[in-house]
Order: structure tokens, then sequence, then C-alpha cells
């Protein structure tokens, strides 16, 4: 009688956890130009909530060049970036998959 509602409570749950992982943790971007040498990206990006910042085209700077090397302007991306002592460092990033 009542399966049909444990069945969608379940839907929801794991649609709610999958939201919230990518709203919390990552913010959508689009790579604009790499400076490996300098250790800087430039990212076109949406509202990061982290960071309490609106969409802006900025750069990030990068502790780990190895994330670069995944990365190619113009590429969409999902990434996450923090505060350190008030330097925006980008710390994580991979391709944005297609909705
Ligand atoms: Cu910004």
């Amino acid at each position: 009688m009542n399966k049909p509602i444990i069945f969608a409570s379940l839907i929801f749950a794991v649609t709610a956890a999958m939201a919230q992982t990518a709203l919390t943790n990552a913010s959508e971007g689009e790579v604009r130009k790499i400076d490996k040498d300098t250790k800087k990206v430039t990212i076109k990006h949406g509202p990061i909530k982290n960071l309490d910042m609106p969409a802006m085209t900025m750069v990030f700077q990068v502790k780990d060049v190895a994330l670069l090397d995944k990365l190619a302007a113009g590429e969409k991306i999902m990434f996450t970036a923090e505060d350190q002592q008030g330097a925006l460092v980008l710390t994580g990033a991979e391709k944005a998959t297609p909705k």
C-alpha cells in the first residue's frame, strides 16, 4: 500500500544528497587562461558559495601545478576554491560533465 511513498522518499534523499555535494563543494567555471610559470589560472566562474562571491572572471592561484595539467583554455569545469590567508586558491578542478 505505501510502497510508492517509500520509493519516492528514497529518490528524494538520493537526489538531495547529490545536489548538496555539487552545491557545497564545487562551482561552475570556464577556463580562460592557464599560466603554469606563475601558477595562476584565469576562470570565468559562476557564484562561489563558500567564498560568498558572485559570478565573474578572475585569477586564482594554484598550489599544485599538476592540477593545471588536466585543464585547457576554453574548457568548462567544476572546481573548488578556498581563501587561504587572503589568497584565492584553486584547490580542485575537473571537466564538467555535459548536462
Ligand atoms: Cu571571483
